[in-house]
């Protein structure tokens, strides 16, 4: 497609891009044996195994004490070799065509000569019987690509939990090589917030409305935005899209975003018709070059892992509680006095931070 081979690798003429963007032709490999050992998983990491990328993604989504120690070495090991992929966040109420962008973008960029991992936040999954990546129809193409990776949102957490997992998956795919990172999430909760902290490119797809233009897109969603992209601008829709862009620069405008180093962007294209999507990427590539001369991303990315650090404490006071059998008990207990209304609350919450030895906060 024409459209594709102008969605030409960025070149911003700064070393990062250099770094960042170019491809890694190791990729593809695969080998029949899955590693055992941490050493194994992570040098087949490194050299760009599939099983041993499923192996290392497994381990970071267990919930098991010992996995989870494993997942930490392995971490510890691959840390040097991760943030150097360029993360873009997709988000988008539910129909937008997200799933179908990233399909066909994901085949342009492959074509453009990266390579593209795509993971999921979708902490409704448990609930709704099905990941926004499960149906992988809508991403057929790109599931076929021997340069993508799709990995489905782990099912049955809660999103703190999807959120740790979906940025220590992020770490793998990266030292795997991956140098585009495409997470998706439904605009709908808070999964957006959560996803907007953990990329250095926020794209929310909004479509035409009917009428109120500003129609299915919160505040919230809009505040997140580094660009929006009015999707399904084809056929008899192409008018009605470029009012909703205008729209959307007028509310985007009246917001104005505190981020002096970048003004969000509004641009129209057509997901399945492949037109709009270069304009995309050059967006995505000046976004993020000006977030970094202006020192915002390396503050972002700092801001992200000291977000991250907290979430995994705060989840790991609570498992230590919940794990421990004694703890657990009196947890359940201190829970059951809360349950029946005896003690508040408040009161509960107290008690069991006096059980872990915490000072009371002045
Ligand atoms: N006309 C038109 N239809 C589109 C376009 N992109 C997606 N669609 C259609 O919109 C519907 C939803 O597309 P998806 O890609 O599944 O949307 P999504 O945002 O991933 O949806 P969820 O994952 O359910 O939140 C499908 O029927 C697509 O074929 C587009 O550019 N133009
Ligand atoms: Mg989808």
């Amino acid at each position: 497609m024409s459209h594709a081979r102008r969605l030409d690798p960025l070149v911003a003429g700064e070393g990062l891009h250099t770094v960042c963007f170019r491809s890694t032709p190791h990729v593809m490999s695969v080998t029949t044996k899955a590693p055992k050992s941490i050493e194994d998983i992570e040098s087949g990491v490194r050299a760009g195994d599939r099983v041993a990328l499923g192996r290392a993604i497994t381990l970071v989504e267990s919930t098991r004490p010992k996995d989870q120690a494993m997942a930490r070495d392995l971490l510890k090991r691959l840390m040097p070799d991760t943030g150097k992929a360029i993360r873009i966040g997709i988000s988008g109420v539910p129909g937008a065509g997200k799933s179908t962008l990233i399909d066909q973008f994901g085949l342009n960029l492959i074509q453009a000569g990266h390579t593209v991992a795509v993971l999921a936040v979708d902490p409704t999954s448990s609930r709704t019987g099905g990941s926004i990546l499960g149906d992988k129809t809508r991403m057929g193409r790109l599931a076929s690509e021997s340069e993508a990776f799709i990995r489905p949102s782990p099912a049955g957490s809660n999103l703190g939990g999807v959120t740790k997992t979906t940025r220590e998956t992020i770490a793998i795919v990266e030292a795997a090589g991956f140098d585009v990172v495409l997470v998706e999430t439904v605009g709908v909760g808070q999964s957006e917030t959560a996803v907007s902290n953990m990329v250095d490119v926020f794209v929310v797809v909004a479509i035409p409305g009917a009428g109120d233009e500003l129609q299915g897109i919160k505040r919230g969603l809009l505040e997140l935005a580094d660009i929006i992209a009015v999707n399904k601008a084809d056929s008899d829709n192409v008018e009605r899209a470029n009012r909703a862009a205008t729209e959307y620069r007028a509310a985007l405008h009246i917001l104005a975003s505190g981020n002096t180093a970048w003004q969000p962007a509004v641009l129209t294209m057509s997901a399945r018709d492949n037109t709009g999507l270069d304009t995309l990427w050059e967006k995505i590539g000046e976004c993020r070059s000006a977030l970094a001369e202006a020192g915002v991303l390396d503050e972002r990315r700092a801001e992200q892992a000291a977000t991250w650090m907290r979430e995994i404490f705060e989840q790991r006071l609570l498992a230590a509680f919940k794990g421990g059998r004694r703890a657990a008990r009196e947890y359940q207990d201190i829970e059951g006095q809360v349950r029946e209304g005896t003690i508040s609350p408040a009161e509960g919450a107290a008690a069991l931070a006096e059980l872990v030895g915490l000072e009371d906060p002045e």
